[in-house]
């Protein structure tokens, strides 16, 4: 079925595909079946052995204003804990390919959590970066008191959540949110190429890498410096790890089956 919500490009370069987002008016707010069609996309791009990097954007005003306050203001607790959307944002969590945010205009709430869900972020110069949830009497619910801690410490952390401030791009790219900051008309094409520049390395490397630079947010030193060998040792068992070696002594490009 043809999703409503989100607009899939599978090809947009060698082995990258693209999810845009797509509820303009609404800014992007995150309803339940936008999320369950993401997640679903993910799924499945995540099982393409022709895609090996996936951008997610919105457009150039919002990446995603957050999720839909109009959905969640009459629901109870209980009714929350029925939705039970942790599944579907847990499930996200676990795509194994490298997600790039291609970040324009407003990423607020829920939208700068699945924000932080990527593994790196294009933004434009407009891109402003916000959990306001306080503002409307909640708090931050799918992981912004944690990730963005983890990402621009405490005091800029505790500022954003207790008052709602945005920050500008710059402020999140000093604050060390994202990775760059690009012209309105480039982003999404810088993040295309940041995706194409991974998709053309070992997609076996690539994964474990994502998964081992993930591990030091809930393991101790030790434990990630363990894991981190383990899949080292393991990529030795790849064709890539020959073939990359190989092409390198060879003075030639390596070419990557993810085998
Ligand atoms: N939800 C629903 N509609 C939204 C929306 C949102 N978050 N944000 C904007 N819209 C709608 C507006 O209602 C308006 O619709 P109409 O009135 O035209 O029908 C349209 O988008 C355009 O918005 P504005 O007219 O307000 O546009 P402005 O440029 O004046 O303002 C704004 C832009 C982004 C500053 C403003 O729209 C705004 O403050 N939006 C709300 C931002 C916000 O508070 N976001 C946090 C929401 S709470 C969870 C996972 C995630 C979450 C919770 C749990 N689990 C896994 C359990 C996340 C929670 C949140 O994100």
């Amino acid at each position: 079925m043809q999703p409503q919500f989100i607009i899939i490009h599978r090809q947009v370069a060698p082995y990258v595909a693209h999810i845009q987002l797509n509820r303009p008016k609404e800014l992007n707010a995150l309803n339940l079946e936008l999320m369950i069609e993401l997640r679903d996309a993910l799924k499945m791009l995540d099982a393409d052995d022709n895609v090996r990097a996936i951008v997610i954007s919105g457009n150039e005003k919002a990446f995603a204003a957050g999720a839909d306050i109009k959905q969640m203001a009459g629901k109870t607790a209980m009714d929350m804990y029925n939705i039970d959307q942790f599944s579907t944002w847990d499930t996200i969590k676990k795509t194994k390919k490298p997600l790039i945010a291609a970040v324009s205009g407003f990423a607020l709430g829920g939208g700068c959590e699945l924000v932080m869900l990527c593994d790196m972020i294009v933004a434009s110069e407009t891109a402003r970066f916000g959990q306001p949830e306080i503002k409307i009497g909640v708090m931050p619910g799918a992981g912004g008191t944690q990730r963005l801690t983890r990402a621009v410490g405490k005091a800029l952390a505790m500022e954003m959540v207790l008052t709602g401030r945005f920050i500008t791009a710059q402020e999140a790219a000093r604050a060390g949110l994202i990775n760059r900051v690009i012209p309105v008309e480039l982003f999404l094409q810088e993040a295309i190429r940041l995706a194409t520049e991974v998709a053309a390395l070992s997609p076996l490397a690539v994964k474990m890498a994502k998964e081992s630079v993930l591990k030091a947010f809930d393991s101790s030193l030790e434990e990630g410096l363990h894991f981190e060998r383990k899949n080292f040792y393991l990529l030795f068992a790849s064709e890539d790890q020959k073939e990359g070696m190989q092409a390198f002594v060879d003075k030639r490009s390596p070419v990557f089956k993810g085998k």
